[in-house]
């Protein structure tokens, strides 16, 4: 009996689980570039070009290796639109009764199968370090889940950066030592620039024409689009970004949109880089003497701790996860995120590098527009669409709880025990943002005065019941309560003609 075995654009790895349980001889791979994926949020036009063109080259790979696979393209008369939609006509052409998948990375798609009147099953992810049920024991009984804990099971789990029972370097954790404020040089160039190939070329041209109006650059488009391409930008990084990686980790530069990252996630998230070996490869760098001891662990921390982690709670939340809004913010997304003209520097530069790039380093979107949208009391759903839309590596198992959870606080508290907030000031010190910018960071109220001044304040003062209580917020407080009343009254006054403005659609 034929099977079909499912093969996703974020499924790109010769030892997935669907491929390792299939046959070869009898079996037919399918994979298929389908309108309801491309468009379920407005995705970047560099991210879809880059999975279709990885997609298709990795078609290609397996035709190679002796399989049969049926690639439908976008464009194709035929193409149902949809994956299950594909999966039964497939089946009805070459008289398949059974699917075989690796699980998705997204509810939504998960649902969509087990719907499908023909039998799908579907394969744990197993290139991932924890699977669910490894998460769920994990967290079984736990008041708080905390990422710090989770990472030293991993450690020891792949023996990553230990000496016996031991953490190499004596603790587990560097992070005090990676934030240090921008550099006045980047002594690294950046990421890799792959020229498109006929296959590449082919794509951006359907790309343009169907997605030329996505919010987002397409073209020039160096992205990798194959596993060789993806290991020659690891090793690129390797070689020149890592040594500083922890150093000016949180570090933010006008001109240097990645200083010291690596610009892999897009890889390994689409499986054409194996994390563990990445990292494994991180150790050996270490080891050799090519990158100290912060930048090596603070690395490491983020695959196994961090990824693993936000993975684990998508899973283990379940799908209502990202309709939570437990600070009841419902303010519309505003349109400087889409590209309208802002006075903020800092948005505007996190913003013009996401639309140019369909990237923007972590502290970015952590500090710049998740914090701002934060303390602009944004409505969570809708700046999840806008990470799940505009980031080339972002797939909701990743972007939901770095942005419902993480960012915006909108799950109360199971990822970060505090929100992410900050007034100009952090900016101030890890960026060269304010030095531009229209806003004057020193000044708190009146002419001039920096927006993050006064929402910071403002977002603080609304859920005082919430947080003052919180050990790691009371600092805050009582700074507040220190401000005399009249000026902490312009604050709050401030902070709501602003957002008017804003509401407005004012240019800000
Ligand atoms: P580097 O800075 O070089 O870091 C190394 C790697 O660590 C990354 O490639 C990534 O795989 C991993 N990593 C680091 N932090 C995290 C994290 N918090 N969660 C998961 N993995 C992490 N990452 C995504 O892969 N997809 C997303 O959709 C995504 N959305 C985010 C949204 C918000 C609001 C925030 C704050 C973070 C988000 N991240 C997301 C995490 C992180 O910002 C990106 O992984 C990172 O910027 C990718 O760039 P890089 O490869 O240059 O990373
Ligand atoms: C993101 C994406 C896009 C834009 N297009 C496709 C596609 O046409 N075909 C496909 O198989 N996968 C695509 N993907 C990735 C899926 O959305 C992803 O597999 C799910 O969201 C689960 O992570
Ligand atoms: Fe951003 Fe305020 Fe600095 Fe301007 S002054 S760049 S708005 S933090």
């Amino acid at each position: 009996m034929v099977r079909l075995v499912l093969v996703l654009g974020d499924q790109l790895t010769q030892t997935l689980s669907a491929l390792r349980e299939a046959d070869r001889e009898n079996d037919v791979v399918v994979m298929a570039e389908v309108g309801s994926e491309a468009t379920y949020v407005p995705h970047h036009p560099k991210k879809i070009a880059f999975l279709f063109a990885a997609m298709r080259k990795f078609a290609a790979r397996l035709e190679g290796d002796g399989w049969t696979v049926a690639y439908t393209k976008l464009d194709d008369p035929e193409n149902a639109g949809s994956i299950p939609g594909e999966l039964l006509r497939r089946a009805e052409a070459h008289g398949a009764e059974e699917v075989i998948a690796t699980e998705p990375g997204e509810w939504r798609l998960i649902h969509a199968l087990e719907e499908l009147p023909i039998p799908v099953r579907q394969l744990s992810d197993d290139r991932f370090l924890a699977s669910h049920a490894d998460f769920e024991a994990w967290a079984e009984g736990r008041k708080s889940l905390r990422m710090e804990y989770f990472y030293r099971e991993m450690r020891r789990r792949t023996g990553l950066l230990m000496e016996g029972d031991e953490p190499a370097g004596g603790k587990w954790n560097f992070d005090h030592e990676n934030r240090k404020p921008a550099p006045d040089d980047v002594d690294f160039s950046g990421p890799m620039s792959f020229t498109p190939d006929e296959t590449v070329e082919e794509v951006l041209d359907l790309v343009e024409r169907r997605f030329g109006n996505n919010f987002g650059r397409l073209r020039p488009f160096d992205f990798a689009t194959d596993e060789g391409q993806a290991r020659r930008q690891l090793a690129h990084w390797l070689k020149g970004g890592l040594a500083k990686f922890g150093d000016y980790q949180d570090a933010m530069l006008t001109d240097e949109p990645y200083l010291y990252h690596g610009l892999i996630s897009f890889y390994m998230n689409a499986g054409l880089l194996d994390p563990l070996e990445v990292c494994r490869k991180v150790e050996q760098a270490w080891k050799e003497g090519l990158a100290p001891i912060n930048a090596a662990e603070g690395f490491i921390r983020q695959i196994i701790g961090w990824r693993e982690f936000m993975r684990g709670i998508y899973f283990l939340q379940g799908p209502d996860y990202t309709s939570r809004n437990i600070l009841r913010h419902d303010r519309s997304l505003p349109g400087m995120y889409w590209g309208d003209e802002t006075k903020m520097h800092c948005i505007g530069t996190a913003v013009a590098n996401t639309r140019d790039h369909a990237y923007a380093h972590h502290i970015q979107r952590l500090m710049i527009t998740g914090n701002f949208a934060l303390i602009a009391q944004v409505d969570p759903a809708e700046v999840h669409e806008w990470y799940l839309a505009v980031y080339a590596d972002a797939y909701e198992w990743v972007e939901a709880p770095n942005v419902i959870g993480m960012s915006q606080f909108a799950d109360g508290g199971i990822v970060g025990s505090k929100p992410y907030v900050s007034s100009g000031s952090y900016i101030d010190r890890m960026s060269d943002y304010c030095k531009s910018c229209h806003y004057d960071v020193k000044t708190k109220t009146g002419e001039g005065a920096c927006p993050f001044n006064l929402l910071y304040w403002h977002f603080l003062d609304r859920h005082r019941q919430r947080f003052e209580g919180n050990g790691r917020m009371a600092q805050m407080y009582r700074t507040w309560d220190r401000m005399d009343a009249e000026k902490r009254r312009t604050v709050l006054r401030e902070a709501e003609e602003f957002l008017d403005r804003m509401d407005r659609g004012e240019r800000v």
